[in-house]
């Protein structure tokens, strides 16, 4: 349209006005208005940027090179286990695409990444000599991700227990913790020279609620005994591993640390009557395990459940000191009394109006800033890293080719702002890794959720960036987050 005299004269004297106030500039005697600046919340210098995955859920492979099966192997393949009776056979190709993957992490500047070794590749049977070509696999991997700068995270153990160790109890038999440690002193001995980051688990007390409670996860055991049995040997396990490790790796400036799903436990509608059951679930899920590693005992409502596995000497072995912790946040959980429940304590709805993801799960991000400011009050402040964090939402590709995932942006640009806030609180948070860097297998869930900032497609393995995968490479390159989406 174009501008007429009158007009012309108006617009004139209005972007000179502008150009005085400082709201445009008069580049080349043409005053252009000038773009409202965008705010970003800036975080500290330093601030480590990176993603994270998981082995079973994304590298596929499963009959490569040697691997023996794990626990999700033989669950994932059990008739109605897992949505659509999808399984990890395939996941996303991660084991022969690796370096794709890892130009795409590259390309959006990530600086990080937590990957976790499957066991089983490693060691098929859960003990003995290591699978040569298994070891290979993340030697390659490492090396990938250090020429392309990205530092490599490894986690020991996210989910994929070699089914050969379940066989023996798994988690529920003790001897798992000096397994668990000679698996780990292999792997650290083969890429320890090069990674420099360690995590001994991913989520212990998801592992024993779902897989060792419910049932509803691998290895599909129930009941509250093996819940507490499970919780206990993970502890011991990763003391002992921690223990281990602290001992071989003097010199190689290892820092050694966990990874905890922690999530504030509210009372269904804040009443008095829920309150009993949020304790419990607090209890089960968050202090099981943040509490021995970091104060040495159990949360007092659990002691005596815990006691009939406690041995003398146990808890000394599992309050070894990290040099991280590693957090997992998603949102509140709300619970109210469910006398038929395993444990008393069930799920309920958050606050009336709160917003949910595609899987709807409430969309709290100030309970991030909660669990980060009672990491500070009450657990001394540790260093933290974010290491999960993430949403799922429907994703399809638009008509030009692209994902235009607003919702996830959203989601990951909301959660970012509450950890800005906790550390101008005094948080020792570290860094972020967003959970994850592809659509891949979301265990029970199968193929149907998507978390990725990059779209896979389940028939031709294509990786698609997300606008959420361009939107978390501006704010790498910022080191900060734009304030509006
Ligand atoms: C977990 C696991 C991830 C999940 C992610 C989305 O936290 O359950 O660490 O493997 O895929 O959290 O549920």
């Amino acid at each position: 349209m174009r501008v007429t005299k009158g007009q012309g004269m108006r617009r004139r004297s209005f972007l000179k006005a502008a150009a005085v106030a400082g709201l445009a500039s008069t580049a080349g005697g043409r005053a252009v208005l000038a773009q409202p600046a965008e705010t970003v919340a800036a975080f500290p210098k330093g601030f480590l940027w990176g993603v994270s995955t998981s082995s079973y859920q994304i590298e596929g492979a499963v009959n490569a090179d040697g691997r023996g099966p794990s626990v999700w192997d033989t669950f994932s393949h059990a008739y109605g286990k897992v949505v659509n009776g999808d399984t990890g056979d395939v996941a996303c190709d991660h084991y022969n695409r690796y370096a794709e993957d890892v130009e795409l992490m590259a390309r959006a500047g990530m600086r990080a990444y937590r990957f976790s070794v499957a066991w089983p590749r490693v060691q098929p049977t859960g003990m003995g000599a290591p699978n040569a070509k298994g070891l290979d696999f993340y030697d390659r991997l490492t090396d990938a991700l250090l020429a392309k700068g990205i530092e490599p995270w490894p986690c020991l153990f996210h989910w994929d227990l070699p089914q050969a160790l379940q066989d023996k109890g798994g988690w529920t038999n003790r001897d798992i913790a000096s397994w668990f440690a000679d698996y780990a002193q292999i792997m650290a001995g083969r890429i320890g020279d090069r990674a420099k980051h360690w995590c001994m688990l991913n989520e212990p007390s998801v592992v024993a609620i779902f897989g060792h409670g419910y049932g509803s996860h691998a290895p599909g055991m129930t009941g509250k005994a093996n819940y507490f049995k499970a919780i206990h040997h993970q502890n011991l396990a990763q003391g002992t591993a921690l223990k281990a490790l602290r001992a071989a790796g003097g010199g190689k400036g290892w820092q050694l640390g966990t990874v905890l799903s922690l999530q504030p436990v509210w009372p269904v509608g804040g009443l008095d009557a829920n309150y009993p059951a949020s304790l419990m679930w607090d209890a089960l899920w968050n202090r099981a395990c943040l509490d021995p590693l970091l104060k040495g005992g159990y949360p007092e409502l659990l002691a005596n459940d815990f006691a009939p596995s406690v041995k003398p000497g146990d808890l000394e072995t599992i309050k070894q000191p990290i040099d991280f912790l590693g957090l997992n946040y998603y949102s509140r959980m709300h619970q109210q009394p469910d006398p038929g429940g395993l444990f008393g304590t069930g799920y309920g709805s958050p606050p009336e109006g709160t917003r949910r993801t595609g899987m709807d799960w409430p969309f709290e991000p100030d309970g991030l800033a909660e669990i980060l400011s009672e990491l500070q009050e009450e657990y001394d402040n540790p260093p933290v890293y974010v290491m999960e964090n993430g949403a799922d939402y429907p994703d399809t590709i638009g008509p030009q080719g692209k994902v235009e995932d607003g919702d996830r942006i959203a989601f990951i640009r909301d959660h970012l702002l509450s950890a800005r806030k906790a550390l101008d609180e005094g948080s020792n948070l570290k860094g972020w890794f967003v959970w994850t860097l592809l659509d891949n297998f979301e265990w029970a869930e199968g193929y149907r959720r998507h978390f990725g900032l990059v779209q896979v497609d389940r028939q031709t393995m294509k990786r698609t960036p997300k606008a959420s995968y361009y939107w978390y490479a501006d704010v790498i390159r910022k080191n900060g987050v734009p304030t509006s989406v």
